[in-house]
């Protein structure tokens, strides 16, 4: 394998129309905040980039939802992910954001650079604009009904119901998101990205040259190229993004998918002065941390516009990961269904490498995976408080009963503390391996299992019995455990770097770097340690009730919502008199029963106050017959008799009809004469 001088690791910008969530750490930055870790504890030269992304479609929509400027939004969630992150413990070198005047700058002149190259081509298509607003609208300003499932509101590129890519022009029924009104065709022109013209580019480096990457990533990149790729649009009519800067180009912005890459670039020139070295340098490994989504922009589309700019390196690898689901869900922000970081930090505080260390263990490396809060419950309970915690903590404790806190001498070593001991360097070697494929499950199992063979070693060498008949063998017992104890604080710290950090407080030691995990000699004898504390907390069943009530309640609010959203539009007007034909009464129902032969039809026998007579009334499937005789209902009476299974209905009971389509009946709400007229 190629060594590299140095390594440049981007983490996908995270929108800045919403708070990060625990499917965005899972997928993209606990791996790469792993890895950043990793090679900084091996002592390489890496810096880690990131920052909000703070153009596109999503947070003009955002800003409009809410009656406020995107540049409003922006800051507000900006700010909100940025500390966050910082008390995950992300380990960013700089988190910018790409409304920064050196992004617009840099930004900028790389397209003007491609435009001077002749690397775009220019193009004039016809395209949704909405007159009541005077604009162009994006695709996610478009609304209408999806060819596929019939979804009534699926947007232009998407529809969220079943999933389907769309295009504007497969919407049946388009309207505007902004003014609701019909959009008219109208011309614009825009500039693409000829990714066809560097197809043949794309398949030699990625499908022959790196055949190591994902199989995810490696197969969605295939099957792009295998389906032939077409020139892409890299500008916008939008009043929101880095303006396009070419003569005539007023009201169009770069397409939030062009800048947003080139963020990275611009992120490292405002952390360093010497940013060319990453980005120009072969000598430099770059790796892109991304999820699924961002696949194709990160492997064909960004590598394509540096290779148009020319002078850049390119990817050595994208590790991206698949989705997280929820409770069984999709994660989905608008619906709020998703644990939200900034929420979890408040709600658990001390319990950020709990996170960390779940996310990890349960991270959807090779297919979508679930996050559930019994699942956390467990892995807290099960995995950190009784293998990591516990063996911690037997190993101080019992550092402080028998020796004061002194680390004791180490006498002579038998067979068994060398077996374990030589287990070490093997994990080590793992851990290594399974890092640097990006193999971050497989990593922390290994990580794990130093904590693991610890407990072990306790359990067999029983050092609390031993210390009766031979205290002095019960010295080297617990050197071996402290120095096992020491490794493991180099080990987990890409992982829990919170915890390493306790662990290493704890021993009275500082960094050790991470050649030194499974050295025998990390704590020398005499040398104190503090008092023992716990590492990790049993998690309740009521702390994880709380949080499935939490979701329960997200749930009943969304449905709520999906409801209120079916209410059909208000009628068109009517006069007075047109309600006045209608002649409307109190009854008593006498006697009800089922229409053989029928499921929803009941004969009702009603005194009008006039006269008695039949109604039939489909509502067998929400009332019994037996409780509707005595109840009182208002009667449309002069609607025109008709049959219906060969009995004669007289006029209509009045019902409402919920969302769902339930129907209820509706009584006058304090008992009336009947034949009163209604009015
Ligand atoms: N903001 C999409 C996302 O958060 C996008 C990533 C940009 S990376 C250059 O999924
Ligand atoms: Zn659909």
């Amino acid at each position: 394998m190629k060594k590299f001088k140095r390594y440049l690791v981007t983490s996908a910008l995270p929108y800045a129309n919403g708070p990060v969530h625990i499917g965005h750490l899972a997928g993209v930055y606990i791996p790469s905040d792993i890895y950043v870790r990793y090679l900084r504890l091996r002592g390489e030269d890496v810096i880690s980039v990131c920052g909000s992304d703070e153009h596109g479609v999503p947070i003009t929509i955002k800003a409009r939802q809410e009656g406020v400027s995107p540049q409003d939004i922006v800051d507000k969630y900006h700010n909100i992910i940025k500390d966050s992150f910082k008390r995950l413990g992300m380990s960013f070198d700089i988190y910018s954001r790409t409304t920064s005047p050196v992004h617009h700058k840099t930004a900028s002149d790389f397209f003007r650079t491609l435009y001077d190259k002749g690397e775009f081509i220019e193009k004039t298509t016809m395209q949704y604009y909405d007159e009541e607003a005077g604009q162009f609208l994006a695709d996610r300003y478009i609304v209408g009904t999806c060819p596929h499932c019939q979804n009534d509101r699926a947007y232009g590129d998407q529809c969220e119901k079943c999933g389907s890519t769309l295009s504007p022009i497969d919407l049946i029924n388009p309207r505007s998101a902004i003014t609701g009104s019909v959009p008219v065709m109208k011309e614009t022109t825009h500039w693409f990205l000829p990714l066809d013209k560097h197809e043949a580019f794309l398949r030699r480096w990625i499908l022959e040259g790196h055949k190591e990457w994902k199989v995810n990533v490696y197969g969605q990149c295939k099957s792009w190229l295998d389906l032939g790729l077409q020139p892409r649009a890299v500008s916008r009519d939008l009043d929101w993004g880095i303006p396009v800067p070419v003569e005539g180009a007023e009201g169009k912005v770069l397409y939030v998918w062009f800048d947003a890459p080139i963020g990275y670039i611009s992120a490292t020139k405002e952390l360093t002065p010497d940013w060319e070295k990453y980005w120009k340098d072969e000598e430099t490994k770059m790796v892109h941390f991304i999820g699924k989504d961002n696949i194709v922009f990160h492997c064909i589309v960004f590598p394509s516009m540096l290779r148009a700019h020319g002078g850049y390196i390119l990817p050595e690898n994208v590790p991206a990961n698949e989705f997280l689901n929820l409770e069984g869900e999709k994660i989905s922000t608008s619906r709020n269904w998703a644990v939200w970081l900034h929420e979890y930090l408040d709600e658990f505080p001390g319990k950020e490498d709990v996170l960390r260390y779940v996310l990890c263990a349960n991270a959807p490396e090779t297919k979508d995976n679930d996050f559930t809060w019994r699942d956390f419950q467990a892995r807290n309970n099960n995995e950190l408080v009784a293998v990591l915690g516990n063996f911690v903590n037997r190993a101080l404790v019992l550092t402080h009963k028998y020796y004061a806190g002194r680390v004791p001498e180490c006498g002579t070593l038998t067979d068994y503390d060398r077996d374990i001991l030589s287990e070490l360097p093997t994990i080590k070697k793992s851990l290594e391996e399974d890092i640097e494929n990006f193999r971050f499950r497989e990593a922390l199992k290994e990580a794990m299992n130093i904590a693991r063979l610890g407990n072990k070693y306790l359990a067999d060498t029983e050092p609390w019995k031993v210390y009766k008949t031979d205290p002095e063998r019960v010295k080297t017992i617990l050197n071996v455990a402290l120095q096992i104890t020491a490794s493991i604080a180099i080990g987990i710290e890409p992982f829990m770097p919170f915890t390493a950090e306790k662990i290493l407080k704890l021993l009275q030691v500082d960094h050790f770097g991470w050649d030194r995990l499974g050295d025998t000699d990390l704590l020398a004898a005499g040398h104190e340690i503090g008092t023992p504390v716990l590492l990790f907390e049993k998690i309740e069943d009521s702390t994880i009730e709380a949080q499935l009530k939490k979701l329960a309640d997200t749930k009943k609010a969304n449905m709520a919502k999906e409801a209120g959203h079916k209410i059909e539009p208000q009628k068109e007007s009517i006069v007075f008199d047109d309600f006045n034909r209608m002649d409307i009464r109190s009854a008593t129902i006498l006697a009800a029963e089922k229409i053989a032969k029928t499921k929803k039809l009941l004969k009702l026998t009603i005194d009008t106050g006039i006269d008695k007579r039949t109604i039939v009334s489909g509502i067998a499937e929400y009332y019994t017959p037996e409780s509707l005789v005595g109840r009182q209902v208002l009667v449309l009476i002069n609607l025109e008799p008709r049959e219906l299974k060969g009995v004669l209905s007289e006029g209509m009971i009045l019902m409402a009809q919920d969302p769902s389509g339930k129907m209820v009946l509706l009584s006058p709400v304090d008992k009336v004469g009947n034949g009163t007229m209604i009015g």
